[in-house]
């Protein structure tokens, strides 16, 4: 029997609509849900290959555990016996601190995971916490801690009113976008030169985006703190700052204006290898804009300034008096679970720990994954003896990753909440398998706090599976870490976590009987949430609810100690030394690395998909006409790429879409390594970037590590 569902896509942050047909249950086509409120019909390959990631042969189906090497498959009974039998000894004799987790990114768009992984994280209560933040965007929530006193008060730009966009280091056209919920950016992007507007791209390739833009500015990686500097100089220079509506709640106007002084157009020029009357230009075109937004993504927080960029790029939207104002940077209001709905004025702190090995403060929790591999391997009091990984795969996302890997062989014990077994969850001992996207309930809980549009959307699980649910998983594992044993009783801890929630929510839990897991959970946010809402009104409407475009929302989100936006917090601007020296440097003609993503790829792991692999290789390292005649590199010959880190070789292709001195080599490949089971992944293997990039580079502040900007040597392979 033939029947469709429709639910919301998971895979990235866009939350695409899809119409799901199945006969029986098998899944025979994934199209663009034509009636979805947000994304209207909107697909890309990678939603339209749910059915084929959930039918792989190679995909977990059930949990297996390492017995003298080799991996036997055993009941769920026997997995969490033999974790309990481990991993509670290590705690027992070498404390919490001993047992390490690293969160990866599909853990954020999972409601099992984003809701019940912060009850486990809570109760092994660990300082060894990592996640993929920490290689992404944590300098956007240290910004936005200290500027607007929560790390979740993000400012998205209003790209369905906007009138000019200047956009940094992002490629929504291919990335779908992030830190922006917002499907079919390409159609919106077209619309706002449709409505006469302007979208001016900043970057060192003229991406898809760039392609479509009115403007692209090829700038030299890593330099993109200089570029707003500068551009903030001007609207100073020139009077063009006008906070508007904002003024009462500004404070560190003065501060600002001093610290600009020094990052003129013409003393950045050299170094971001932009021109001076173009910067001059592109300040006087942003603050004549009616209704403008800036906006950054990977290329601004993954480099070595990665938080005084994000800072600056608020900054700038305060001073053009775009924040908070239709057309510009807005803060979205979600229905469920939004963590600055009604904002208490405590502020924002970072460092309230160091790591223990190279000294790094703790940001919202989290010790930056560049030293995970040092804390295992470095001896000593508090050394991490276990890792729990749930949905992450940092040895082909995280930097220095041969190191890592050698670091988790080295570990007493590993468990792996994953759906394959990868780079990564091949050093495990136990490997937890979790239901796809079609077999569970979702709510797009992280995502829909970042949206263009408020907007709610509740997916029912399509199919019926044999697996638990990842929230029952992560409280039997939480039963282990509190010392109830491998069988506690998951009802009653669920309904703990629920009075939580109720309580913080301010409704009576029993408004939510019946229901259990994250539906219990996300009812009861909706009911205490700013919209009146209910489950019920979300499963009455299967393809969402539209709640509006967002609406102005300062001073009331403000969450800082002055109930102000703090434009100069001391915690951010003790970093502008450190930037005003890169305007004494000279640049050299050394090679650089950046990052790229790719239609087909979600980070490393949908390569075991036939439809979005097939075709050439398109790990790639891209480089410049002049830089191939200069380095003696040819299309399609391949090419030896040396960092400090390590080596890799990679086919080259040549493309004047590449800003000279510049390589781009996507991450998420390198799957050709042994233990693992994926056999499409494994025959298209691709190269590991991240044997390239440094541990030891990183923004100074978040700990987010550089990615985009690594010194490199590139050479053709012959030589050897
Ligand atoms: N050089 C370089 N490195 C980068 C980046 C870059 O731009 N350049 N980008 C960085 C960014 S932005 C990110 S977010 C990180 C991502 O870093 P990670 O999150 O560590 O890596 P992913 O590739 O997303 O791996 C996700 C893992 O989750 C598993 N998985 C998928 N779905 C489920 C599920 O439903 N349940 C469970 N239990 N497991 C699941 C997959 O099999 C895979 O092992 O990579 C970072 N690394
Ligand atoms: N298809 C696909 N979509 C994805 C993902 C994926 O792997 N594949 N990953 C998802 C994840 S986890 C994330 S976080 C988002 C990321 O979303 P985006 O940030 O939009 O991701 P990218 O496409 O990597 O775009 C980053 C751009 O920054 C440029 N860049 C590199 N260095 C610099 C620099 O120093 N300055 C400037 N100005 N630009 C620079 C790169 O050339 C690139 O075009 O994408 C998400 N969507
Ligand atoms: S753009 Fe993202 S959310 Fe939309 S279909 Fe593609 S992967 Fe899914
Ligand atoms: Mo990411």
């Amino acid at each position: 029997m033939t029947t469709t569902a429709h639910v919301t896509c998971p895979l990235c942050e866009a939350t695409c609509g899809l119409s799901v047909t199945l006969d029986g249950n098998q899944v025979t086509g994934i199209r663009g849900d034509a009636d979805d409120v947000f994304s209207h019909g909107f697909i890309c390959p990678k939603g339209a290959s749910l059915g084929a990631l959930h039918h792989d042969p190679d995909r977990l189906r059930a949990p297996m555990v390492k017995r003298d090497g080799e991996w036997v498959t055993v009941t769920w009974d026997e997995a969490f016996a033999e974790i309990d039998a481990r991993l509670t000894p290590i705690m027992n004799e070498h404390g919490r601190d001993a047992v390490a987790v690293y969160a990866g990114n599909p853990s954020v768009h999972n409601s099992s995971t984003a809701l019940y992984g912060t009850v486990f994280y809570k109760a092994l209560g660990t300082k060894n916490f990592y996640t993929a933040s920490t290689v992404d965007q944590l300098p956007k929530h240290f910004s936005a801690g200290y500027m607007f006193g929560h790390a979740l008060t993000i400012p998205i730009p209003d790209l369905d009113r906007t009138s000019h966009l200047l956009m940094l280091g992002a490629n929504p056209l291919v990335s779908n976008g992030s830190l922006m919920t917002v499907p079919d950016a390409r159609g919106r992007l077209k619309a706002i030169r449709q409505r006469g507007g302007k979208i001016v791209v900043v970057d060192p390739k003229r991406s898809r985006t760039a392609e479509l833009a009115d403007e692209h500015h090829a700038i030299r990686p890593g330099t993109d703190a200089l570029l707003l500097f500068a551009l903030i100089s001007v609207l100073f220079e020139e009077n063009l700052v006008t906070l508007g509506r904002l003024e009462p709640h500004v404070a560190g106007l003065d501060e600002v204006r001093s610290l600009a002084e020094p990052f003129t157009p013409e003393a950045v020029a050299p170094i971001t290898g932009l021109d001076a009357q173009e910067i001059r230009r592109m300040a006087r075109e942003l603050a004549a804009a009616d209704g403008a937004a800036v906006y950054g993504r990977i290329g601004t927080t993954t480099q070595a300034f990665g938080t005084l960029a994000s800072w600056l790029i608020d900054v700038l939207n305060t001073l053009t008096g775009n924040l908070d104002r239709e057309g510009g940077a807005m803060f979205p209001l979600a229905a469920a679970g939004s963590a600055n709905a009604t904002p208490r004025r405590r502020g924002f702190t970072h460092g309230r720990w160091r790591s223990r090995v190279r000294d790094l403060p703790e940001v919202i929790g989290e010790i930056p994954v560049a030293t995970l591999a040092d804390e295992i391997l470095t001896p000593g009091e508090g050394q991490i003896r276990a890792l729990i990984t749930v949905c992450g795969n940092p040895c082909l996302s995280t930097p220095n990753a041969a190191r890592l890997s050698e670091a988790l062989r080295q570990l007493d014990f590993m468990v792996s909440l994953d759906i394959y077994l990868n780079e990564t969850s091949r050093h495990a001992d136990v490997i937890l398998p979790g239901p796809t996207a079609l077999e569970r309930d979702h709510y797009d809980v992280a995502l829909y706090q970042l949206a263009v549009r408020n907007v709610a959307n509740w997916t029912p699980a399509v199919l019926p599976t044999e697996l638990p649910q990842e929230w029952e998983t992560l409280l039997r594992l939480t039963g282990i870490v509190t010392g109830q044993g491998a069988n506690a009783d998951i009802a009653a801890l669920d309904a703990f976590v629920a009075g939580e929630i109720a309580r913080r929510s301010k409704v009576d839990v029993s408004v939510a009987d019946g229901r259990v897991g994250p539906a219990r959970l996300i009812d009861l946010m909706l009911r205490g949430g700013p919209y009146d809402l209910t489950l019920a009104d979300l499963e009455a409407a299967p393809h969402g609810i539209d709640l509006g475009p967002m609406k102005p929302r300062i001073p009331d989100v403000l969450g800082t100690a002055s109930g102000l936006i703090e434009l100069a917090p001391e915690a951010i601007t003790a970093d502008v030394p450190r930037l005003r020296a890169e305007l004494d440097k000279t640049v050299n003609g050394q090679m650089v690395l950046i990052g790229r993503r790719q239609l087909g790829s979600n980070n490393s792991w949908m390569h075991n998909l036939e439809t979005l692999v097939r075709g050439q290789n398109r790990c790639t390292a891209q480089i410049h006409p002049d830089d191939a005649v200069r380095l003696g590199l040819v299309d399609g010959g391949i090419a030896i790429v040396r960092s400090r880190a390590g080596k890799i070789e990679v086919p080259v292709e040549v493309t004047d879409t590449i800003r000279p001195g510049v390589v781009s080599i996507p991450h998420g490949w390198g799957h050709d390594v042994d233990g693992t089971r994926a056999s499409i992944a494994t025959a298209h293997p691709g190269a590991n970037s991240n044997l390239l990039t440094d541990d030891t580079l990183m923004d100074a502040l978040s700990g987010t590590s550089v990615l985009n900007g690594i010194p490199v040597e590139v050479e053709p392979a012959r030589s050897r």
